[in-house]
């Protein structure tokens, strides 16, 4: 489960346990679920960590965090983990009398960071960096880097003070593109999104035109990252991803305007494609270097607008039409979209805005109680120029609904019911 920073991956990933566990106590919290199961009552429970390396995604502190009083939102998430259950799964029809199947189901939360590495594993150094600074070139907040880059002379000599000294700039410029522009175009992950342990000297790298004797260390630097990469996606856990669900937050991009939306939009591009070779790419390298069977490929995809509680239900078919759209490829994996809310904090409400009847969203804003919300009309394609003479308003910042009893009762949900049947159709 991936999704750019923001996208809602811990709010999924925490309204997925407590719903499945939920469920499996008797509760009709995913009722397309339960549809697909015709009758058959799962069990669901917690797994134990075992021997796994990865550290196991928190969802006890998450959920007690949404269901205290005052609820907080979880916090920001700072590496991969990994949330496990158990699911005892009744045998349908003839072969209803064999015993249960026993699955487990493992979610990786992968940071959106690092699915933007995905694309450098095969592009050159010098492709890169003419991306990255003609990306930058409009950036108020570049100016530094880009005064210190455009001072080097193309044949600059190498030099290791000097690549500190431009890494160190490149990287506090990621931080504020992400934390105060609000992009999410933004490479490589690992600069923003560290990998577990000490940071290897050739982290320390940033891009830069030219031949010389510096630029060649930077490209040595480039390719031993995108080498260790490489090493991730090849190691037993990601080699094990068998489907995938990508989340992302199209509401917010379009309400941060023409640029932030475009900024998403490549971003989206940019990983969707390379998960688009990924499957074959992975398979051949794997089986040449280990001599062994390919692992299994990537068979699904679910992609997710998410915080769709944002809008009204007559919005969200616009919603999951513009995912579908950004997102589209020729690929051979069974791929489906949708509109969901991991954690609906919202309830439909007609609003009269300039003598006419919207559907608005009423819910509760921090600091302004209940709220109405009229966003805007979601296009369910790429939006035009004409769009962007009417912008988005700005999204209310929604406080989690109340839910005392998520333990027991779940939490209210939309569409993430429809995604799991998704997803888990073949094993059900
Ligand atoms: N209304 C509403 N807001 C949501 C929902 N899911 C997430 N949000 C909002 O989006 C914010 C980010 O959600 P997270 O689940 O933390 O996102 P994330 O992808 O894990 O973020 P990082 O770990 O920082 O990359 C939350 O703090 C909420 O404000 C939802 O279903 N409904
Ligand atoms: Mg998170």
């Amino acid at each position: 489960m991936t999704g750019l920073a923001r996208a809602g991956k811990t709010a999924f990933l925490t309204s997925l346990a407590a719903n499945l566990l939920a469920m499996g106590a008797g509760q009709p919290t995913l009722p397309a679920l339960a549809a697909r199961l015709g009758g058959r009552r799962v069990s669901v429970a917690l797994a134990q960590s075992g021997a796994s390396g990865v550290p196991r995604f928190d969802y006890g502190a998450h959920l007690d965090a949404l269901a205290a009083e005052p609820a907080a939102w979880p916090a920001r998430t700072g590496a991969v983990s990994l949330l496990a259950l158990d699911v005892t799964v009744p045998r349908a029809g003839l072969a209803g009398q064999l015993p249960p199947r026993r699955l487990r189901l493992e979610f990786l939360d992968y940071p959106g960071e690092w699915l933007l590495d995905l694309p450098l594993l095969r592009m050159s150094f010098a492709d890169w960096s003419e991306g990255v600074l003609r990306r930058l070139e409009n950036q108020p907040v570049a100016k530094d880097f880009l005064t210190f880059s455009t001072a080097l002379p193309g044949d600059a000599a190498r030099d290791e003070a000097l690549a500190a000294t431009g890494h160190r700039l490149y990287r506090s410029l990621l931080h504020r593109l992400r934390d105060e522009a609000g992009l999410a175009y933004l490479q490589p992950g690992r600069f923003l999104m560290p990998a577990p342990g000490p940071e290897p000297p050739w982290i320390g790298f940033f891009p830069l035109r030219g031949r010389g004797g510096l630029a060649g260390l930077l490209e040595e630097r480039y390719a031993a990252y995108a080498n260790a990469a490489r090493q991730d996606l090849l190691s037993p856990l990601f080699g094990k991803l068998d489907r995938l669900v990508v989340l992302a937050d199209l509401l917010t991009a379009l309400a941060s305007g023409h640029e932030g939306f475009a900024d998403t939009q490549a971003a989206l591009s940019a990983a969707s494609g390379a998960l688009r070779w990924q499957s074959s790419w992975m398979e051949s390298v794997t089986a040449l270097l280990s001599l062994r069977l390919p692992p299994p490929v990537i068979g699904r995809v679910a992609y997710a607008a998410t915080k769709a509680d944002h809008v009204a239900a007559r919005q969200r078919g616009n919603l999951r039409s513009l995912m579908k759209a950004l997102t589209e490829r020729e690929t051979e994996m069974a791929s489906a979209w949708f509109a969901i809310a991991s954690i609906r904090c919202t309830e439909d409400a007609a609003w009269q805005l300039g003598g006419r009847s919207v559907s608005a969203v009423r819910g509760r804003v921090a600091g302004q109680g209940v709220a109405l919300s009229y966003p805007g009309e979601v296009p369910d394609q790429p939006p035009d120029d004409a769009f962007w003479t009417h912008p988005f308003f700005a999204l209310p910042d929604f406080e989690p609904t109340r839910l005392p009893h998520a333990r027991r009762a779940g939490i209210p949900q939309i569409e993430m019911d429809a995604l799991l049947a998704f997803l888990l159709d073949d094993v059900l």
